[in-house]
C-alpha cells in the first residue's frame, strides 16, 4: 500500500516535471518491497487519471500532461526491469493499441505483467495499423493478443480488428482492455467467442497465472 503522502509527493513532482524526484520515490518503493502492481496502479495510473481530470478542467496544461506522460513512460520501463526475475515460458503475447489510438501507457503496463511472468512479448504501442497487426499475427502465431482501446471514438475500429483477427486466426485468444469499454460497454464483445474484456490488473494477473501453468 502506497501512502497518501507518497502519492501526493509523487503527483506534485510529476506536475512540476521533477523527473529525478519521481525516480527517487519509485526507487525507494522498490527497495521497500512494494509490488510492481501497487506502483503501476497506485502511483502511475492514479496520477495519470488525476492529471486527466485536471487537464479537462484546465487546471494543468497540455505541456504538463505531456511531461508527466514522458516521465511515466520512462519510469514504467525502469520499474518493470526491476521486477524481471529470469523466469521463462515459451508463450508469446502480442500487445497493441488499435489504429488511431494514442493512449499507450495501459498497454505498456499489460506488457510488463506478461514480461515479469516470463512470457515472450511483442509490444507495438500506439496507433498501429490494422494490416500490420494482422501480418504480425500470421507471422508470429502468438498464444494471446492484447488490444488496448481508451478513446471511445475508436470502438468501431476495435470491432473491425477483432473480426479480422478471427478470420485469420480463428482460435486465438483476444484480450481487450482500456477505458473506452469500461462502465458496462464491454457487453458489445459478448457476440465474439475467444474475446475477453479485462477490467483491471488484478484480473490480468489471475489470467496470466492460469495461462502460465497450462500447456
Ligand atoms: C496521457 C493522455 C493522453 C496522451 C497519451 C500519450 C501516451 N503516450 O499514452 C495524448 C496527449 C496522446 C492524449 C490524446 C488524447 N486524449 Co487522452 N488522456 C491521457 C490521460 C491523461 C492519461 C492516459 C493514461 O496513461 N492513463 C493511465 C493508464 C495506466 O490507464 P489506462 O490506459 O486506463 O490503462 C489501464 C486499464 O484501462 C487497463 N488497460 C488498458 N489497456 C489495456 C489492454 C489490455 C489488453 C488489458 C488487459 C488491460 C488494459 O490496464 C491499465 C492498468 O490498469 C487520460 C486520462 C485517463 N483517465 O486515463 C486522457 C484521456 C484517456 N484522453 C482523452 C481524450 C479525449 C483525448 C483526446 C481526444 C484529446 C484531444 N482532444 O486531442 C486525444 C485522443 C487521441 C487518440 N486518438 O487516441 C479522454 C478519453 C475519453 C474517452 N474515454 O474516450 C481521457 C479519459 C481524458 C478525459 N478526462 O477526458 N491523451
Amino acid at each position: 500500500m502506497i501512502s497518501e503522502a507518497i502519492y501526493l509527493h509523487y503527483l506534485d513532482s510529476l506536475l512540476t516535471g521533477n523527473k529525478k524526484q519521481c525516480v527517487q520515490i519509485v526507487f525507494n518503493l522498490v527497495k521497500n518491497n512494494v509490488s510492481m502492481k501497487e506502483i503501476y496502479v497506485q502511483l502511475f495510473q492514479r496520477s495519470m487519471y488525476r492529471i486527466g481530470q485536471m487537464w479537462e478542467k484546465e487546471r494543468c496544461t497540455i505541456a504538463n500532461e505531456h511531461i508527466a506522460t514522458k516521465i511515466t513512460e520512462a519510469l514504467l520501463e525502469i520499474t518493470t526491469s526491476n521486477f524481471m526475475n529470469g523466469h521463462h515460458t515459451d508463450k508469446l503475447a502480442i500487445i497493441t493499441c488499435i489504429d488511431k489510438e494514442f493512449h499507450e501507457i495501459g498497454a505498456r503496463m499489460v506488457t510488463g505483467f506478461f514480461e515479469v511472468s516470463g512470457w515472450e512479448t511483442l509490444y507495438l504501442g500506439s496507433n498501429t495499423p490494422q494490416s500490420s497487426i494482422i501480418s504480425l499475427i500470421k507471422e508470429k502465431k502468438p498464444d494471446v493478443i492484447g488490444i488496448s482501446n481508451n478513446f471511445y471514438i475508436n470502438i468501431s475500429r476495435l470491432l473491425k480488428l477483432i473480426e479480422q483477427i478471427q478470420q485469420v486466426a480463428p482460435g486465438l485468444e483476444i484480450l481487450v482492455g482500456g477505458q473506452a469499454l469500461s462502465g458496462g460497454q464491454s457487453e458489445i464483445l459478448n457476440k465474439f467467442s475467444n474475446v475477453r474484456y479485462i477490467s483491471s490488473l488484478d484480473e490480468l494477473e489471475e489470467y496470466i497465472s492460469v495461462q502460465s501453468s497450462s500447456n
